[in-house]
């Protein structure tokens, strides 16, 4: 086995008898009781769900394997001469559980570079679609027509023993992440560039030939990538592209069909393509006003308009955060650095000024402060990555480390299949005359 993998599956072995343990003592312990608002509302705050990777503090904002955005911006190794953290060694950390060693995630950065061959069929997908398709529809049906490779769905149908599952899940992970850039980046260059495509540098970290492939060569640029793909991995996992993932493989589909139906709930507005809306948001006000930098006034009388016509106010608010994303303040901090004067970019800072006390009077938005998409799209295209509907791709990319390091879990740890309990509204009723019959 790989060096990685070896290590993966001493600490699967060891997690497994924890958990085991935990279950025989404590199996019947009660979390929480679950209330009909819950039930109905999107099952906000139910605690039913065991991912490894990260955990979610309403207030501090995501820890991965305990460890915040800000310590991991200092711990995690760094390119040559960057200042920011490399992806691959997140990842490590996701699925191994320790911070990795600058040789950990070499070698990490080196497989992924071996892996990254793209087969011809996936491109020949892409090409079948309209120019104008979506290029989160590109990008999913891509990752459906990579599935042919998949080791997992081969060895199933060839018939495994359930212990053997964990091993082709890791393989099929490694392979799909390592070759994502190269999907995006044809995304990218068919769409938006004529379809001049640019090969593949195998000498550069994952992050810095994703960027080279899309067409950026700049090393602010890089470093953006590199922080771009490390914070936005990964959120626990209740969020949409999270539990997606995971749900689609709790019935053992390969890693492949359950990226794609992650990637398909992260294409949704409330979602990861948020952060397709807060520019568009940006530019229909600039528009409006006629100028490239509105004053906070007229934010703030944009920010009414767009709650009067009934619109969410994109970028903002939170199912789980009830705080600044400290996404969006590493993304702040990384503008302060690169490029403090940008329009776009001062204006997401005035908003965010403006924003929070507006949202909060409207007396329902339980989160008034910025998530992660308030920030990204102003750095972007800062460095001339205007094409907005692009910007989920770049989430995705990102997000495949933290929600196929967890399907390792999932499948090392032999999570059964997920089948979460329906009610109608009839039971409801009948629940509640019950109950006042008793009272
Ligand atoms: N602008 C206007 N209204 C908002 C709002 C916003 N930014 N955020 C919440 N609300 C509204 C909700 O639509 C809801 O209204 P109704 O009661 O009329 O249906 C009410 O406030 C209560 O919602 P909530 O409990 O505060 O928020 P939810 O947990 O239901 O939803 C989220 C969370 C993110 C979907 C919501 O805040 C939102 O739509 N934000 C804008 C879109 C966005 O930025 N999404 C990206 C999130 C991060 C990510 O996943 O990438």
């Amino acid at each position: 086995m790989g060096y990685i993998k070896d290590h993966f599956k001493v600490k699967a072995d060891e997690q497994s008898k924890e958990i085991k343990s935990i279950l025989e003592k404590h199996g019947n312990m009660k979390i929480e009781d679950v209330t009909l608002a819950q039930a109905y509302q999107g099952m906000r705050g139910i605690t039913g769900l065991v991912t490894e990777t990260s955990l979610l503090d309403a207030n501090e904002g995501i820890r991965f394997r305990g460890f915040s955005i800000p310590e991991l911006r200092e711990k995690l190794p760094k390119a040559e001469g960057g200042s920011e953290p490399l992806p691959e060694g997140l990842f490590y950390l996701m699925l191994i559980g320790d911070v990795p060693t600058k040789e950990e995630v070499e070698h990490v950065s080196a497989t992924w570079a071996r892996r990254s061959h793209v087969p011809n069929h996936v491109f020949d997908v892409i090409e079948s679609f309209p120019k104008s398709a979506h290029p989160m529809t590109q990008f999913t049906a891509a990752i459906l027509a990579l599935q042919t490779e998949s080791k997992f769905a081969k060895a199933y149908a060839e018939g495994i023993s359930k212990k053997e599952y964990w091993g082709y899940v890791y393989e099929d992970t490694m392979t799909l992440i390592a070759r994502l850039p190269r999907i995006a980046a044809y995304i990218y260059r068919r769409k938006y560039k004529n379809g001049e495509h640019i090969q593949p540098d195998g000498m550069l970290d994952w992050s810095a030939n994703f960027a080279h492939m899309l067409g950026f060569d700049n090393q602010s640029f890089q470093e953006l990538m590199r922080l771009y793909l490390t914070i936005h991995a990964d959120h626990e996992g209740g969020n949409v592209s999270a539990h997606a993932t995971h749900l689609v493989g709790s019935a053992l589909s390969d890693p492949y069909l359950c990226f794609a139906a992650g990637m398909t709930g992260l294409a949704g507005p409330l979602h990861g393509l948020a952060n397709q809306e807060v520019i568009r948001w940006i530019e229909e006000m600039c528009k409006e006003l006629e100028t490239n930098q509105p004053s906070k006034q007229q934010i703030a009388d944009y920010i009414h308009k767009t709650l009067k016509e009934g619109k969410v106010v994109p970028g903002y608010g939170h199912a789980v955060l009830r705080k600044t994303d400290p996404r969006f303040t590493a993304q702040m901090e990384f503008a302060k650095r690169h490029c403090p004067d940008d329009p776009t970019v001062q204006t997401v800072w005035n908003m965010y000024e403006v924003a929070p006390p507006i949202l909060e009077a409207t007396g329902k938005i339980k989160n008034p402060w910025p998530n992660v998409d308030a920030h990204s799209g102003a750095l972007l295209k800062h460095y001339g990555l205007v094409e907005e509907d692009f910007y989920t791709v770049l989430f995705g990319v990102s997000r495949a480390l933290g929600v196929l390091a967890s399907l390792c879990w999932d499948r090392a740890l032999g999570f059964p299949i997920e089948r979460p309990k329906s009610i109608t509204t009839e039971w409801v009723k009948n629940f509640i005359a019950k109950n006042e019959a008793v009272a």
